[in-house]
């Protein structure tokens, strides 16, 4: 992705995933924006052609157009409540989640909260979770026995772009890798 492409990635990901009401957008029940009201009320230089080759284009395929095109939300990561329509799946045994070694402590205490998004996210793999990790600091990667989970009826659910989702996961379920 081009820096321009990374700006107006971050720009999609605040009004689709946190704050859609700083430009007066309005999300449906399901995440859903009107493309072309998007583009009106984003006080930037943005173009239908331009919002298409983003979502094409974002690395991790944050954002899906609906099929027609006239619609746009985010896959994953909302700070607002959102229904993304994920049925509940069985994940792998083993599922990864990148932290940084200063939330330890309390981590160790509540076990993994979703904190300010509506789910916990968690990596199929530790590299990608390492990844993640690292954007809160000294990275280290937790394992969390989802499979385990899903048999005590913990929900696990697949984004569009492949992250898996929970609402909590305790203390008990989490070793250090
Ligand atoms: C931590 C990015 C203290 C948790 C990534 C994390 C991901 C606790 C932080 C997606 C805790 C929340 C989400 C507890 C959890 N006590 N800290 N009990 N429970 N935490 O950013 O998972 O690039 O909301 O470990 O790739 O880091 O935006 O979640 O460190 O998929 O598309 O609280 O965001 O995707 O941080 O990242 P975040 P996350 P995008």
């Amino acid at each position: 992705m081009s820096e321009h492409h990374t700006e107006i990635s971050k720009f999609l990901s605040f009004v689709l995933r946190h704050k859609p009401e700083a430009i007066g957008l309005e999300l449906d029940p399901e995440g859903w924006a009107e493309v072309d009201t998007l583009i009106a009320k984003s006080g930037i230089p943005l173009t239908p052609a331009l919002l298409r080759d983003v979502v094409a284009s974002s690395d991790k395929q944050r954002f899906a157009l609906s099929a027609d095109g006239l619609y746009i939300r985010a896959n994953q990561g909302h700070s607002i409540a959102v229904n993304l329509g994920l049925e509940a799946i069985e994940p792998p045994e083993w599922l990864y989640h990148g932290t940084a070694t200063r939330f330890l402590d309390s981590i160790q205490l509540q076990g993994l909260r979703p904190q300010n998004r509506q789910h916990v996210h968690l990596s199929a793999d530790p590299q990608t979770a390492r990844n993640v990790g690292k954007r809160h600091g000294q990275p280290t990667v937790l394992t969390v026995s989802a499979l385990l989970l899903h048999r005590e009826g913990h929900p696990f659910f697949r984004s569009r772009n492949g992250v898996w989702l929970t609402t909590h996961v305790p203390q008990d379920a989490i070793s250090e890798l």
